[in-house]
């Protein structure tokens, strides 16, 4: 279902610098080169650095060497198709879209590390679930951090959206259950609920990250439908690691991959695909509402495998 449309230019654009780092370089390391053992020790440099992990990069590696022994690759020119086909290779067709569910409200609930850009990641899933003609509420239920309401208030006045808080230091399961409550008596198609930051070490606010999602499951039964994990691309292998132990603590369903456009290191993509079985379903590009893509893995690839020679 085209829930969320991706256009390759607004990728390419947020990847500007994973591609320089990637793409750019790799195609100035390998253009006009015989492929050779060192060579091929320097692409493994790339992907490493490029954050595409370890293990990814091993297996990779280890292929691009076996294809050059056998004689089937000779130049550094063929490295690079050679590479996007295996990453492309790497994903499965895992169901990446947003899960819609046949009786009114879905319920998304939203959770993740302080400042990962949870907020701004709501509003912007709220943007696109508009545009697809979906209504929407919106929860705030980061009670926790000073402004935290006010910041989601904004957003919602912005698209005109209701929008259901509580006061401040309240509880925010409380928020919650009003929010399930309101969503299913306005008959709205979408209830986002926006919680505070917390880091998994913190068990008091990990437990009312699940209490939150109990109160929702039994106000609606079947919710909430999707747990978002947002994670900033930014902190590359830390990001990983915030994934594994949030997982511990509550079912997620996705990852709403944030501030790709900040960083070089879109690989962690990839390193994610490898070390956890939870799919990237979205990917934050830019701090406007409209910076948000559905993650599409061919896509993906090959807006960091593109460099600007190559669009016409
Ligand atoms: N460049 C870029 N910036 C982003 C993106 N998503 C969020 N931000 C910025 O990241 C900062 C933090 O975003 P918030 O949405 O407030 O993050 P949060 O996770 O809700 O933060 P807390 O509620 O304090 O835990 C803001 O300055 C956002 O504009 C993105 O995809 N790209
Ligand atoms: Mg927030």
């Amino acid at each position: 279902m085209g829930l969320f449309k991706s256009t390759f230019k607004a990728i390419r654009s947020g990847l500007a610098k994973t591609r320089q780092a990637l793409a750019g370089s790799l195609r100035t390391l390998l253009s006009g080169k015989e492929l050779s053992d060192a060579l091929i020790d320097e692409v493994e440099a790339y992907l490493i650095t490029g954050d595409v992990g370890v293990k990814a990069t091993t297996e990779i590696i280890n292929a691009l060497r076996a294809a050059y022994h056998d004689g089937d690759i000779t130049r550094g020119e063929e490295v690079i198709d050679f590479l996007k086909e295996k990453l492309k290779q790497r994903w499965s067709e895992a169901d990446r879209s947003i899960a819609i569910a046949n009786k009114k409200p879905t319920v998304i609930l939203v959770a993740g590390v302080n400042g990962v850009g949870k907020t701004t990641s709501v509003a912007k899933i709220a943007r696109s679930l508009l545009d697809d003609d979906r209504s929407v509420l919106l929860a705030a239920a980061d009670t926790f951090r000073a402004g935290a309401i006010e910041q989601l208030s904004i957003w919602s006045e912005r698209m005109g959206l209701d929008i259901i808080k509580g006061a401040p230091g309240s509880d925010p399961a409380s928020v919650a259950f009003d929010a399930a409550e309101a969503a299913q008596a306005r008959g709205v198609d979408v209830l986002l609920i926006d919680t505070a930051g917390r880091m998994h070490t913190q068990a008091g606010l990990m437990r009312q990250l699940t209490k939150i999602r109990d109160v929702v499951a039994k106000k609606i039964p079947g919710a909430p439908h999707e747990v978002l994990l947002v994670l900033d691309a930014t902190a590359g292998q830390n990001a990983v690691n915030q994934a594994e132990m949030f997982a511990r603590a509550i079912d997620l369903t996705g990852i709403f991959l944030a501030k790709l456009d900040g960083t070089a290191k879109g690989g962690i993509v990839l390193a994610i695909r490898d070390k956890l079985g939870i799919p990237v379903k979205l990917i934050g590009v830019g701090e406007t509402l409209d910076d948000v893509e559905p993650f599409d893995p061919d896509s993906f690839i090959e807006a960091i495998f593109t460099t600007t020679a190559d669009v016409t």
